[in-house]
């Protein structure tokens, strides 16, 4: 690993404690919820109890009689203002408040006011709503039959078809798979899931009437394009973009589920406008696993077309995509489906299409890219399957057909079939390494053994390529907004900083990471550099933190800043040492004299110098920033093997190991990427094994709590072991590709791939995610191994 700062300095491959970590693990963090300002007031949400309905009345007489309700506020309240409706981030338009029509079950109907939280809730408990219920649209692959209803006739609909969108060479594609020797197909469906963080989502909204201008405190991954958005939805009623100010301070876990605007934000801020004192709205628990944005819901038919022996050589795909009643994707405007394209994999062959129908429904709007580059957990999860598909049909190891297929080192820069230019790669090694560390040769002959006593055994194999760090901004944007990203640098006279940055954590540890970027580059000590995000009056405009972005963009742009920085530092040294500036030479922390080392200048004393003693004509102080634009995409990668053990009796799953080899080029901090792996990694396991969002044919969510919507915790979680290898980016200034995604993107098909692997045998090809013990044992049951 790259490491050439002492241990005081804390530059790139230092497992340093994480800063921020002080603050948290004392219960001292800053969230939303902590705020209480003067005559603050609170806000609670109405919600549909029907999945589609038309309202015919709200009455809120006994609400406004209980002592403490200050105000309902309900569509037609809004719609005075024109702001019952508000644009997603894919470009359709959602409501805040209905005027008469609900969308889904659960959707916000009225806002009830109060001085007390609790009050606010009596008052919800005490609107009277009149519904007049209609037969919902539940079914996806329903939602295009003649006779359905149209969902949404404001868009000059004629049917519920949103988008079709498609990518690669459909002749080509389909001629190759007419003569292919050998074709595999599946139906793999990922089903919707929701984002668990452990603080849900919440904001106190506070506007002052007397200045015209709105503080908003909120949980959002992208406090600047949130400002913005707030200016051009509500900059008719005076919200002027100078006059708003967001504040995301400590976050409790975003995931992508804090990305998107709520209703409850834009509710609040009206509150806060029409009242003019400050909102406080707060999520609970099912509020948000049942009405915010959810993830996935993808239903793919995979095909790959290999010859006998196992040369892969082409792929196609084709997906109806469930996007609820408004789609609020939050991708990129260019692509409506993300980035599933990567689909093609780490494999190299020349063919691929793939086409994608996206569909209206009465649930929840979204998707988010729920720990996922936009999408490419479910493109992963389609080629991944498919591998072993194919391995399965021709008879060969699973690793062995990986291998063989595997895009080679030296075809980097490599160009995918469906237009992704790979940055660099070196896939065989991490499958070796991870091969290695678990003794694969031994376990397949171990499966082999145990399989003539009919026990059941699998071992699953994923090898991902993710695409991380949106991106470049010719291709990229949210809104119009280009995805590039930002970071200042003050260095004060004493040598000591402040950076401030475009994105923002949300428990990743950018307090610390970002320090040991600018460390690194010069010299000053990490833990003298202090790093702050979330605030829009202070910090530079940037896109936020998501996709893995935040290395990639904000990381680079830390990186060049600090490397203006220091070509400053070498202009005072040349003066202060009496020489040209090409006979310097730069060593972390200090400029000497090329061939007399003892001349020389620390950082800190150069800086002081930039303050007290600068040459004539230079610009004083010790500033700069950076709006860093990165030339490509990142293309972190990893193999990761699963050995599952199943109980033939029961169906119950038993995940003996995982092992992880991840490659996110440059590392900056070991001991943060294990942490990113480990927390990814269950939230891999969690779809894998246990999540799913159930409705019934109504429309009513049937698991919307943690009664019933299955979050893994350590105890559900095997044992972890991580393991790297390093491939730096080439166009990245430190080599670095993001991380924070991959594991969530790599461990659904290896536990699902093990699992599918134990049964295939029996004649087993393909089991959806999540893999219960009662889908095994309906599988056992049915191939008669239980009786
Ligand atoms: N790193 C290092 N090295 C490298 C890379 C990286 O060290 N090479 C580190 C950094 O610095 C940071 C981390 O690690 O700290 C991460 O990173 P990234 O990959 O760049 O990423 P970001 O941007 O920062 O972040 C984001 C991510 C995401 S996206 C998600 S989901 C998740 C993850 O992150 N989330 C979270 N992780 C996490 N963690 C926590 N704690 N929390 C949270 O919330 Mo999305 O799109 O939103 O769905």
């Amino acid at each position: 690993m790259f490491c050439n700062t002492s241990k005081e300095i804390g530059g790139l491959g230092h497992g340093l404690k994480r800063k921020e970590d002080a603050r948290f693990i004392q219960g001292k963090g800053h969230y939303v919820d902590d705020i209480k300002l003067p005559g603050m007031l609170y806000m609670d949400i109405v919600r549909s109890p029907y999945a589609y309905a038309k309202i015919l009345n709200i009455d809120a007489s006994k609400a406004l009689e209980i002592p403490g309700v200050l105000a309902v506020i309900t569509g037609r309240d809004l719609e005075k203002y024109n702001l019952h409706w508000m644009p997603t981030l894919m470009s359709d338009t959602q409501m805040v408040l209905p005027t008469d029509t609900v969308m889904y079950y659960a959707q916000e109907v009225c806002a009830v006011i109060a001085t007390e939280r609790y009050i606010a809730a009596d008052g919800v408990a005490a609107v009277e709503v009149e519904y007049e219920p209609m037969k919902p649209i539940v079914d996806a692959h329903k939602a295009l039959d003649p006779g359905m209803p149209i969902l949404r006739p404001d868009k000059g609909k004629t049917d519920n078809h949103i988008w079709h969108w498609e990518a690669g060479d459909r002749e080509a594609t389909d001629k190759l798979f007419a003569n292919a020797e050998v074709v595999v197909k599946e139906q793999v469906y990922i089903p919707r899931i929701h984002v668990a963080s452990i603080e849900t989502c919440g904001c106190v909204a506070d506007f002052d009437p007397i200045e015209a201008h709105l503080t908003m405190y909120m949980t959002t991954q992208a406090p600047h394009a949130i400002r913005t958005v707030i200016a051009l939805v509500a900059g008719h009623v005076g919200l002027s973009e100078e006059k708003v100010r967001v504040i995301a301070s400590d976050i409790g876990g975003g995931f992508g589920g804090k990305v998107p605007v709520y209703p409850g934000y834009v509710i609040a801020i009206a509150a806060s406008v029409l009242i003019g004192k400050p909102v406080k709205w707060i999520e609970d628990r099912m509020e948000n696993l049942q009405a915010d944005s959810f993830a996935r819901d993808y239903d793919m038919t995979c095909e790959l077309a290999a010859t006998k022996d196992g040369k892969i050589q082409g792929l196609r795909i084709k997906t109806l995509a469930d996007h609820g009643y408004t789609d609020a994707a939050a991708n990129p405007s260019k692509y409506p489906a993300g980035m599933f394209s990567i689909c093609t994999g780490s494999y190299d062959y020349g063919v691929a299409f793939t086409e994608m129908d996206a569909v209206y429904t009465n649930k929840p709007p979204g998707g988010v890219a729920y720990r996922c580059s936009f999408r490419v957990t479910e493109a992963v999860h389609a080629i991944e399957r498919m591998v072993d598909r194919l391995a399965l049909e021709i008879g060969k190891d699973s690793a062995q057909l990986r291998m063989e297929n595997f895009i080679k080192k030296e075809q980097f820069p490599y160009h995918s079939p469906l237009g992704w230019e790979y940055d660099s790669g070196d896939y065989g090694p991490a499958l070796q390494k991870a091969m290695d560390i678990i003794g694969y040769d031994e376990l397949r002959k171990e499966q082999a053994e145990k399989r003539k006593n009919g026990e059941l055994m699998g071992i699953g194999i994923c090898s991902f390529t993710e695409v991380v760090g949106a991106g470049p901004s010719k291709d990229f944007d949210i809104l119009g907004i280009k995805m590039f990203d930002s970071a200042e640098i003050r260095v004060h006279p004493t040598g000591k900083a402040i950076a401030r940055f475009g994105t923002k954590s949300q428990g990743q540890g950018h307090e610390t990471t970002y320090a040991q970027i600018i460390a690194q580059e010069l010299g000053i000590p990490a833990e003298h550099i202090h790093i702050e995000e979330g605030d829009t009056d202070t910090a530079p405009y940037g896109l936020g933190t998501y996709a893995s972005r935040s290395t990639p963009t904000a990381g680079a742009a830390a990186a060049v800043a600090a490397r203006k920085l220091r070509d400053k530092a070498r202009k005072i040294a040349a003066y202060l040492l009496e020489v040209s500036e090409e006979d310097l030479e730069w060593e972390v922390g200090k400029f000497f004299v090329k061939g007399a080392p003892e001349k020389s200048k620390t950082i800190q004393e150069l800086v002081f110098a930039a303050y007290t003693n600068h040459p004539q004509g230079m610009e004083a102080g010790f500033e700069a920033t950076h709006y860093y634009d990165p030339p490509n995409l990142t293309f972190p990668f990893g193999s990761y093997i699963c050995v599952v053990d199943i109980d033939k009796e029961t169906g119950s799953i038993k995940i003996r190991r995982f092992v992880a080899i991840d490659d996110c080029g440059t590392i900056i901090n070991p001991m943060i990427v294990e942490g990113q792996i480990h927390g990814g990694l269950t939230q891999g396991l969690a779809p894998a094994m246990f999540e799913e969002l159930i409705y019934d044919e109504d429309g009513n969510m049937l698991n919307g709590s943690f009664m019933d919507y299955l979050v893994p915790t350590s105890v559900e979680s095997p044992k972890w072991e991580t393991g790297h290898t390093i491939t730096p980016c080439p166009h990245h200034p430190i080599g670095a590709k993001g991380v924070g995604e991959s594991p969530t993107v790599g461990a659904p098909p290896a536990i699902a791939n093990a699992i599918i692997d134990a049964l295939s045998h029996l004649g087993v090809t393909h089991i959806d995610i999540p893999i219960t013990p009662l889908k095994v044992w309906n599988i056992l049951v049915e191939k008669g191994v239980i009786e």
